[in-house]
């Protein structure tokens, strides 16, 4: 057996994708796949707990695997795949469902925000945690990479196999751990640095930057971007200071630094208009090469198809059987199963 751990992680494809979706995860997922046992998914499913657009949901969910693929994301090192492809996510989601209380699931604060948002609450939007459990624990997924605002998620995932564990009397679910970054976990707004940069609010030009941005709207939104009226460019607690920390967090993040070597860049720098092209310049130079094997990727619609095929008949193979066992488990009956075991 190997002792290398395994990792799941996963991302929807709303669009809008975002800095703060890239320097929070799937960066991470990149610069770690030789170390690991990898799985990653875009979870189309989990989409749909808001009203999304049919042919929108099919462009934007072959563009986020693309995306992965053009962000770093190996086939010959990591299994790749949309979730829809492999049934067991759905079906293994109704049998958690069976074992998580409904209480826990309505203390989510991400349910509570985005139920807030809506003028009609699906049950699937409720439900969202115990589907992304179920992606996480029919892997045996020891490390989940997330960012800082899907830690809660992860903590009930681990208290749903808990459950399962305690309800059924059998070490059967690994429980895994979140992993958040030390830096870029919190990627806030550009027009305001008090609220997480999201995907949701992504069509307001000026608040996030997109991973598929051209170099114009990238410095249109940093050149907007909220600071302060001071000039000092420094690291700090300061809530007034929110606005030039996100810039420098970026930065930090982007350049793989320490906050004083940022610190020591932007010592020269003619205020925070110089900062904020400085900001982007780095941004827009990381992009540019995900940005045009996004565009060969997508230009290539056989290869993106063939290397989804594989990802998913790769996840198939991990995740059925688990959740069959789970349903022998669980006291199911097995189709040809003999003694209905
Ligand atoms: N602002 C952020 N900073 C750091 N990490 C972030 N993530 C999301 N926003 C930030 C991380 O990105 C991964 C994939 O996220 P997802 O598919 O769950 O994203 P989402 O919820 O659709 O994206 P948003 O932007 O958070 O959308 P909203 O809030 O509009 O629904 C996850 O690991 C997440 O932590």
């Amino acid at each position: 057996m190997s002792d290398r751990k395994r990792v799941f992680s996963g991302i929807q494809p709303t669009g809008n994708t975002h800095l703060g979706n890239y320097l929070g995860a799937v960066r991470n997922w990149a610069a770690r796949q030789a170390e690991k046992i990898n799985t990653f998914c875009v979870v189309d499913l989990h989409s749909l707990t808001v009203p999304q657009d049919p042919e929108q949901l099919r462009h934007e969910t072959r563009s986020m695997a693309a995306l992965l693929l053009a962000c770093g994301i190996d086939p010959a090192q990591s299994t790749l795949f949309i979730q829809s492809h492999v049934t067991a996510h759905a079906e293994g989601c109704w049998l958690l469902n069976c074992v998580t209380p409904l209480g826990w699931l309505q203390r989510m604060t991400q349910f509570k925000d985005k139920s807030a948002r809506q003028e009609s609450v699906l049950t699937g939007l409720l439900d969202y945690p115990v589907l992304m459990a179920g992606d996480i624990l029919f892997y045996d997924a020891d490390e989940v990479p997330v960012g800082e605002d899907q830690k809660q998620h992860v903590e009930l995932t681990r208290d749903i196999a808990q459950r399962f564990n305690a309800l059924y009397e059998q070490e059967f679910f690994v429980i895994p751990q979140p992993i958040i970054p030390e830096v870029g976990a919190r990627v806030m707004g550009l027009d305001d640095p008090t609220v997480k940069m999201s995907k949701s609010l992504a069509d307001k030009r000026g608040h996030a930057v997109r991973m598929l941005d051209t170099p114009d709207e990238i410095l249109y939104s940093f050149k907007r971007a909220v600071t302060d009226s001071g000039r000092e460019i420094a690291f700090s607690n300061d809530p007034d200071k929110a606005g030039v920390n996100n810039l420098l967090g970026i930065y930090r993040a982007i350049t793989g630094q320490s906050n004083a070597e940022v610190e020591a860049d932007f010592a020269n720098a003619r205020g925070y208009g110089d900062l904020k092209v400085r900001v982007a310049e780095v941004v827009i130079e990381t992009l540019r090469p995900i940005q045009a094997r996004h565009r060969e990727l997508m230009d290539d619609p056989a290869e993106l198809d063939r290397i989804l095929a594989h990802g998913a008949a790769q996840a198939r193979a991990v995740a059925q059987p688990k959740v069959d066992e789970m349903k022998r488990i669980m006291g199911l009956v097995l189709p040809g199963a003999a003694d209905g075991r």
